[in-house]
């Protein structure tokens, strides 16, 4: 279970980067078909040193997706774009720049080559062509030839390449591989189709890309200098004004951890149970007086927020300056942040790697609940916050998800749930979720299972308990709008089968990433499930300690439905659920070339005022 703040663990990194998406909602949901595996015969580090190796890999991954391709004519497009993104990387280690072209031109749907391919393919060309003086002066050129094509209309891409390129090592990328590919094969030597695209990707990367680092880097940072306009915000008009008269209380539940000082006017103490591990009132909740917490074995526990590993102290504020030279590399800037961020990723070693990596994970873990809140929160002067915290690990492997977990997980909650209704939520944000796949991983990466027919079971059977008691827990609170982040897979949650994303419920609204100008994010998650959308890019929030810092994931998008939400309840504290989401949805609009339902919170404020005088009856749930 992780939050979804758009960071990415470990294996995330294996995962291939989703293909730039040009359709927003996908609406055919297809029974999943049963995914393409693929067995090593040898260690990822061990192959991706063997050029031969990695031949044969591309060559089997290029025809068991044409084949897939080609079995079915409808097909979700998300799935489509990546067999064909697929297709591309395999096609780059095959060493056929015309394929890696055509596939790439069918994995974003558009007649243009995206940004990343055009320069690599542009640079291998020039270098291939170059007499033995001048290559790398023939890279530029030719570099710099293609993005003179470029318009507006890619900075989005120019922005993410060069972040990618900023913060890009084969040092780095060779210890992800030894420290969290390798014991994922030592487990079972039969990996999926996006680790076997992940480690030809990471091939690419290495043995292709990185020698023209520099050159692409400073090629597209000199476009960006020439390219300052950025384009338009279309949140700044759907912003809820703030209040003119005077606004009720109104109490939000943030399902995560915050920084209790950020925080303090809004924490309100119940008497009777104090911190220290007891029940002391005897009223079933473990030292609640400010808010619950939860383990990250869904057990009780204490602390509005997760306590800092000693080993990770001293570096929190490293960790922040680099999260926020991430961010500000995310929109494009240049600045010490930037440069800290920088330097200190490409100055490791592979041996670091691993230690890094869990540090960085635990930080953006220990700072998603307190970025959320912030946003959750915003101008609404008499929020009554109440924590529940969950505890997301950072450690490879995880704790697994087993049928003991689950039954832990469902009893999580249930306190939880009845905790919120006793206290009085109206809203509860929750920006985490995990998949049967996810389910399927945790089993894989714990050895709990080896063969692969019976752990698939397994997940099954485990998925399915959480996701039943979580919709009942859920389903016996109707006085609680639970507004769930749709995360930053870039996939279709329908077809993955995301909790909570998927639980249809009339209290549950779950929410997509949109960007500035009210498109899609490259890494959000869509499906029938997603209600709305909302921003997520680029937002700027608290971190526990006070500082600022931007970032992007689906998790800064829930919050802000949540905070119309509460918006609203502030005014009319009268609204049902069922009005909430009502309201919510039909103020709800796309913009001009999207059609993505996009939150309009002042229009849904306003709607909300005018309401009530019509709209009492209709409301009974
Ligand atoms: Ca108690
Ligand atoms: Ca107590």
């Amino acid at each position: 279970v992780r939050g979804r703040a758009g960071f990415s663990l470990a294996l995330a990194a294996l995962l291939l980067a989703s293909p730039l998406p040009t359709a927003s909602q996908a609406v055919v949901t297809e029974k999943p078909e049963a995914p393409l595996v693929y067995r090593l015969s040898r260690a990822p580090s061990v192959m991706i040193a063997n050029r031969d190796e990695m031949r044969r890999l591309a060559y089997l991954v290029e025809q068991r997706s044409a084949a897939r391709l080609s079995a079915s004519s409808t097909r979700d497009e998300a799935v489509r774009r990546e067999l064909y993104a697929a297709r591309r990387t395999a096609a780059f280690v095959r060493g056929d720049l015309v394929d890696a072209a055509r596939f790439d031109r069918a994995a974003t749907n558009s007649q243009a080559l995206s940004v990343a391919t055009d320069l690599l393919i542009a640079a291998a060309r020039a270098e291939r062509q170059a007499g033995q003086q001048d290559k790398m002066a023939a890279v530029r050129r030719a570099v710099r030839g293609r993005l003179t094509h470029r318009g507006p209309a890619d900075r989005d891409q120019v922005i993410a390449l060069r972040r990618e390129l900023a913060l890009a090592s084969s040092a780095f990328r060779l210890g992800e591989i030894t420290g969290f590919a390798d014991p994922e094969w030592r487990n079972d030597p039969e990996v999926r189709q996006s680790f076997a695209v992940g480690l030809m990707q990471l091939w690419v990367e290495i043995e292709l890309r990185n020698r023209y680092l520099d050159t692409l880097e400073s090629e597209l940072s000199r476009w960006l200098e020439q390219h300052r306009a950025i384009g338009p915000n279309i949140w700044v008009q759907r912003q809820a004004p703030p209040a003119t008269s005077p606004t009720e209380p109104v109490t939000i539940a943030i399902w995560d951890g915050v920084d209790a000082a950020l925080f303090a006017p809004l924490l309100k103490a119940e008497p009777g149970d104090r911190p220290n591990g007891k029940d002391d009132d005897g009223d079933g909740f473990i030292d609640e007086a400010e808010g619950l917490a939860f383990d990250e074995h869904f057990k009780p526990s204490s602390g509005l927020q997760m306590a800092v590993p000693d080993a990770i102290a001293s570096k929190l504020t490293d960790f922040e300056r680099y999260m926020r030279g991430r961010g500000e590399l995310a929109v494009g800037l240049d600045s010490p942040d930037v440069a800290f961020a920088r330097t200190w990723r490409r100055s490791l070693s592979a041996a670091e790697v691993v230690a890094f990596e869990e540090a960085y994970e635990f930080y953006a873990n220990y700072s998603h609940g307190t970025r959320v809140a912030d946003v959750a929160v915003r101008g609404v002067p008499q929020a009554t916050l109440v924590p529940v915290r969950m505890t997301f690990s950072s450690k490879t492997p995880a704790p697994v998800l087993d049928e003991a977990a689950a039954a832990r997980f469902v009893s999580m909650v249930e306190t939880a749930t009845r905790y919120m209704r006793a206290r009085g939520v109206r809203v509860c944000n929750i920006s985490w979720g995990f998949t049967e796949d996810d389910v399927e991983h945790s089993l894989r990466q714990s050895g709990m299972a080896t063969d692969g027919q019976t752990r698939a079971t397994r997940a099954k059977a485990i998925f399915a308990t959480m996701q039943s008691g979580m919709t009942r827990a859920m389903a016996a609170s109707p006085d609680i709008l639970f507004v769930v982040s749709a995360g930053n897979a870039g996939q279709n949650i329908d077809l993955a089968g995301d909790l909570p994303g998927t639980i249809n419920l009339a209290n549950v609204l779950t929410v997509g990433a949109a960007k500035e100008n009210g498109k899609l994010a490259g890494f959000a998650s869509t499906g029938p499930s997603v209600d709305l959308y909302a921003l997520g890019t680029s937002i700027e929030a608290l971190v526990p300690g006070g500082g600022r810092v931007l970032s992007s994931g689906a998790s800064l998008s829930a919050p802000q439905v949540v905070n119309a939400a509460a918006r609203m309840l502030s005014h009319r504290p009268e609204l049902t659920t069922a009005d909430l989401v009502r309201l919510l949805l039909q103020t709800a609009s796309p913009v001009e070339g999207s059609d993505l339902l996009l939150l309009d919170a002042r229009a849904a404020l306003a709607a909300s005022h005018r309401s009530l005088s019509q709209g009492r009856k209709e409301s009974v749930r």
